[in-house]
């Protein structure tokens, strides 16, 4: 079946497109729906942010939406980015910028105190029912310098211990193995094939 997700940033919507195929869906994101306007993040969590895109948007379509909040918590900066990490560096969404400001309050952090997570909120929206939410995530380290090209936001900057390489040196699908999304996802798969079946 089509399955709807609220996003507007490709990087995202590029891995569910990938992640979504085995299991026979299509994706559909808000980049065919130019239309639909940005939905305000004001929630104080990753799930609280994940259901207000995903009610937004399908209340507008009358449909089952799909939406993914995610972001990249670093220990030694209190759990930022957070909530925070599309617009880190400032108004505009820059991926340069935000990795700069990292790896630039991270400059004196010794070796042994770089942990960092990537998390991920699904938060699934049925027309006429509750909407809920499932969690994903995939530990790491913050590194030195950008690595790596694959990707998108921060993973040039993110060692994924499972893999042992910087996030962006994985192939996309390597990083669809063991990606906070990926482990999120998984928890929605037999759902999706009773929501979609037919
Ligand atoms: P939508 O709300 O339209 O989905 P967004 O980019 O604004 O797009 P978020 O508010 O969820 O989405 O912010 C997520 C940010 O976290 C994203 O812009 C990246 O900077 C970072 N991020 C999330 N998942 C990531 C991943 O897999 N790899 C690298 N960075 C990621």
């Amino acid at each position: 079946a089509e399955i709807i997700i609220a996003t507007k940033n490709a990087g995202k919507a590029k891995e569910f497109e990938r992640m979504f195929k085995p299991l026979g869906h299509k994706v559909k994101t808000l980049l065919d729906f130019p239309e639909i306007a940005d939905v305000e993040e004001t929630g104080t969590t990753f799930e609280g942010n994940a259901i207000l895109k995903a009610e937004a948007v399908s209340q507008l379509l009358d449909r089952i939406v799909i939406a993914d909040d995610s972001g990249l918590a670093i220990d030694a900066l209190e759990g930022r980015p957070g909530i925070y990490s599309a617009r880190y560096s400032g108004a505009e969404k820059n991926d340069e910028a935000n990795m700069d400001k990292v790896l630039n309050e991270m400059q004196d952090v010794p070796d042994a105190k770089r942990q960092a997570r990537f998390h991920c909120a699904l938060a699934v929206a049925i027309p006429g029912e509750q909407t809920y939410t499932v969690h994903g995530i995939c530990e790491g380290e913050i590194l030195r310098e950008k690595q790596g090209s694959y990707g998108f936001g921060y993973d040039p900057i993110f060692f994924c211990t499972a893999k042992g390489k910087a996030m962006a040196e994985l192939e996309p699908e390597e990083k669809s193995q063991i990606s906070h999304r990926a482990n999120a996802l998984r928890k929605l798969e037999e759902d999706l094939a009773t929501l979609f079946s037919g």
